[in-house]
Order: C-alpha cells, then structure tokens, then sequence
C-alpha cells in the first residue's frame, strides 16, 4: 500500500478533479509483477493501468489505495477488468467516496477475497482534496506562509524578501503544483510583485488597482475578484464580487472557484487575508526560518483580531515537521473551524 502511495504521488497536480490512485499486482508468491497508477485526468486508472501488464491467470493479489470503479465513465469498470484477469484478493486503501462507485460489491459476488481499511489514515491525507470535494461539495483551501521564529511575515518597512532559503522555496513550487490554483492578493502584488508561477492564479484586488503590467500577469489564467466589472473573456477572468466590511466576500470566492471547476486552491496572501481566510483553510503549510526580527511593528502572518484571552487561541493538530536547512516546515490542520 506504501508503495501504491508512492506511485500515486508521481501525478500530483494533474489528476484534478480525480483522485490520484497506484495500483501493485503481486504474483502468488508475493513478487511485484505489475505497477500502475493514474497519470493525468482522463487517462487510465490506476488499476486499468497495471492490469494491462499482466496475462490472464499471473496476478494473485491486487492492491490498490481507493476502492476500484464499478461505473462507467471515461473509462470502463476497472471491477470488471480485476474479474476478468483472474485476480483472487484485492487489498484496499479507503472506500471511494464517490456515490457512483460500489466496487467491492461487485468483486465479492465475483468471489473475490477483499481487505479494505489498509493504511487508511495515509490513503485518506493522499486523497484529502477529492474527500472534501466529494463529501462537502466544495473547494479544499489551503495557505502557505513563512514566518520568523517571532511568527513574523514582514518588518515594520514592509520588507519580507527572503525570510526563507532556497530550499525552503524550492518546496513552496512542489507545494504548488498540487493545487488547481494559487491565490493572493492586491496588497500582496503592490509590495512584493512576486511572480507566483502557476496554470491558474486567483487574484483578490477589490479596486482593480494592481498593475497589469506586475508580473503575475505574464503567465497563466487568471480570476481576478474585484467589486465593478464581469468580464469572463481571454486569459485575465475578472469576476464582479459582492464586498462585505468593505472587503471581497471570501465565501463568494470559494464558491465562484468551484463553480468554474477549481477544486482546491493554495494562499499565499498577507496577515490580514490570511487572517480571514482562517476560518475557510483546511490545511496550512507554514514555513519557519531561524531569525527573530524583535520588531513589536513587524507583521504577523495571521493578523486580524483583538482578542484578550489566551483561551480564545485558535487551536491546530499538527501534522508534519520537516526540514529544509535551514529552515523548518510545519504543516498543521484546524482542529475546528471557528473564526
Ligand atoms: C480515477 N483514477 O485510478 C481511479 C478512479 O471519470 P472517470 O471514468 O475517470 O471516473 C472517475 C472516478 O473513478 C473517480 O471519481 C473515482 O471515484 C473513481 N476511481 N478515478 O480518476 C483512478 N481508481
Ligand atoms: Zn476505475
């Protein structure tokens, strides 16, 4: 099953909206005698993909991190394939959320021996985006920041380049490419003029104030949120939003994005967006390098309240810790979704 998630991961960022699936075919004696996954959107399952290699009669064992297809769509039933090849166990990661599929069924009644709930846990954080999309019908958010030990994103003049090193930005473009978009904001163009390269950018500029010549704007297809014009043509998308405390209504954002057809997004705004975003993220990437500023005006990455008490912190599980000299990565989950 290890190894099914490996081979999953190859497809990172291209199996959207689908899952991303590996498939390892063993012989009777337990020797790997086919692999598969799913490579891009369209293509082969993950299954379909490793079946192919193998003769009728050779595989014993089929494993697989989702519950193999039972229905028609791109691609025919992969249950039907398994049944056809002579496949005697199927080993399963998670049940496939997806209504249309019951496919352990079907290879029961085939006669097939099936084991399911295999390193669950690890099949379900593969999958995280497809389960949220599925399950909650919406978009999984997720926001990226890099702070000082002191949780600090820029000091008091506003300069933030680079608080991290290029390790640690060289994982930040892997992160990204998981992600159907990645979005920022106004504030965030106007001081940094970053390029943030990416298929699809979601940007949140309320006046229409940034710069079309910023570099953001030279690649890739763009959502550019703002309170007076709808223009759905060419590669710069701009979507009249609602404004609500004179700010672009996030829940508008992330319902609009599901709606074109994104089904997950990663930030990568300021404090105060990042902030208010808070309470719509799923998932934080949060870099750390080993420098204090000190500074009681530098800004902080989640920079939106005034609270008094320390019971009113909001409260994360982290997840992993990673290190990418010399600095750390944290990537933590909400444990509710309070603001
Ligand atoms: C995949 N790859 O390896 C597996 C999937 O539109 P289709 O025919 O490609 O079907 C997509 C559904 O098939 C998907 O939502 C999921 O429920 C199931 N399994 N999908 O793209 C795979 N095994
Ligand atoms: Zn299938």
């Amino acid at each position: 099953m290890e190894k099914c998630i490996e081979l999953a991961k190859q497809a990172e960022g291209l199996t959207s909206p689908n899952p991303l699936v590996g498939c390892v075919i063993t012989d009777e004696f337990d020797n790997i005698i086919a692999t598969g996954y799913h490579h891009k959107y369209g293509e082969n399952h993950a299954e379909r993909d490793a079946l192919l290699k193998i003769n009728k009669g050779d595989g014993d064992t089929l494993y697989v991190n989702l519950e193999p297809c039972s229905h028609y769509g791109k691609t025919p039933p992969c249950t039907d394939l398994i049944i056809e090849k002579g496949i005697k166990n199927v080993i399963i990661g998670m049940l496939d959320p997806n209504p249309l599929v019951s496919g352990i069924k079907k290879l029961k009644e085939a006669g097939i021996d099936v084991t399911t709930g295999v390193l669950e846990d690890e099949c379900k954080k593969l999958n995280e985006v497809f389960i949220t999309n599925m399950t909650e019908n919406r978009i999984f958010v997720a926001l990226k920041t890099a702070t000082t030990l002191d949780g600090k994103i820029a000091t008091s003049n506003g300069s933030s380049k680079w608080i991290t090193s290029e390790k640690a930005r060289d994982e930040v473009h892997k992160i990204r490419k998981r992600y159907d978009a990645i979005m920022t904001s106004s504030t965030t163009i106007i001081a940094d003029n970053p390029t943030m390269e990416h298929r699809k950018k979601v940007i949140l500029d309320r006046e229409l104030k940034t710069d079309l010549k910023s570099k953001i704007y030279r690649q890739g297809e763009i959502y550019v949120f703002n309170e007076k014009v709808d223009d759905l043509e060419g590669n710069i998308n701009l979507i009249k939003t609602p404004v609500q405390d004179g700010k672009i209504s996030l829940e508008f954002v992330f319902k609009k994005l599901y709606e074109l057809g994104i089904r997950s997004v990663l930030i990568e705004c300021g404090g105060k967006l990042n902030g208010k975003a808070l309470k719509y993220t799923d998932k934080i990437y949060h870099f750390i390098a080993p420098k204090i500023t000190g500074d009681n005006h530098a800004k902080s990455c989640f920079d939106y309240r005034n609270i008094t008490d320390i019971s009113e912190c909001r409260e994360f599980k982290i997840d992993k810790i990673e290190v990418f000299e010399p600095d750390i990565l944290l990537t933590y989950y909400p444990i509710d979704k309070k603001s």
